[in-house]
């Protein structure tokens, strides 16, 4: 199997940590840059988004979320999603891959800049869902934990991605238990290896 992957994506490294913390083997990692549009890439995968996964029969799996649910059903004896059983701990992944499309969606505000087309409007919009989410997760999640799950994975990538490309959002003000429970998690095996 290959995952076409970049080490600054939030949603590849969800990936990648859960491939390391399930102890899957047998699955070359390949970097690229989506935007260039390596040809057996688009090919694999039409919307030319990492990550993508394409299986020993030459067909593929995205988008994260569905290569996470595979590689849980498949290898990890539904240790990711096993553990999230409600609807509420569902929601509570769908608010975090959320998340992950509004940093991503600033990131890419940022680099509108260049071209002079950056908006302002759409620059708030992210960066507010993003405060409101997190503050949300503060007050309703069960983030006290060195649980690994898909949420707590997903998470953990998320909050490091801010870190990384969103500096002056100071998102530990409006979520300090996350920002504690975030400090710890990191430390685990997976996302040491997979730091960008
Ligand atoms: N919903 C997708 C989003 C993936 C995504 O947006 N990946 C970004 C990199 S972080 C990408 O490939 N962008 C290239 C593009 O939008 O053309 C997932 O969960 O995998």
């Amino acid at each position: 199997m290959k995952l076409y992957y970049s080490d600054a994506s939030p949603y590849a490294r969800g990936v990648r940590v859960a491939i390391r913390y399930l102890d899957i083997t047998g699955i070359i990692e390949q970097a690229i840059n989506p935007l260039e549009n390596d040809e057996a890439f688009v090919e694999a995968n039409p919307l030319a988004k990492i990550p993508c996964l394409v299986l020993s029969d030459g067909s593929a799996v995205f988008d994260s979320e569905v290569i996470l649910r595979y590689l849980d059903s498949e290898y990890g004896d539904d240790k990711l999603f096993g553990s999230l059983p409600s609807w509420q701990q569902q929601t509570e992944f769908s608010l975090i891959k959320g998340l992950l499309d509004s940093a991503v969606g600033l990131r890419q505000e940022q680099m509108r800049e260049d071209e002079g087309v950056r908006s302002p409007f759409w620059t708030a919009r992210f960066e507010q869902a993003l405060l409101r989410g997190l503050r949300h997760l503060t007050h309703h999640g069960e983030f006290h934990t060195q649980q690994v799950n898909a949420n707590t994975i997903l998470l953990a990538c998320l909050l490091s991605y801010l870190d990384f490309r969103h500096p002056d959002l100071a998102w530990q003000k409006v979520a300090p238990g996350l920002a504690n429970w975030h400090s710890s998690f990191i430390t685990l095996p997976a996302m040491m290896s997979t730091q960008p």
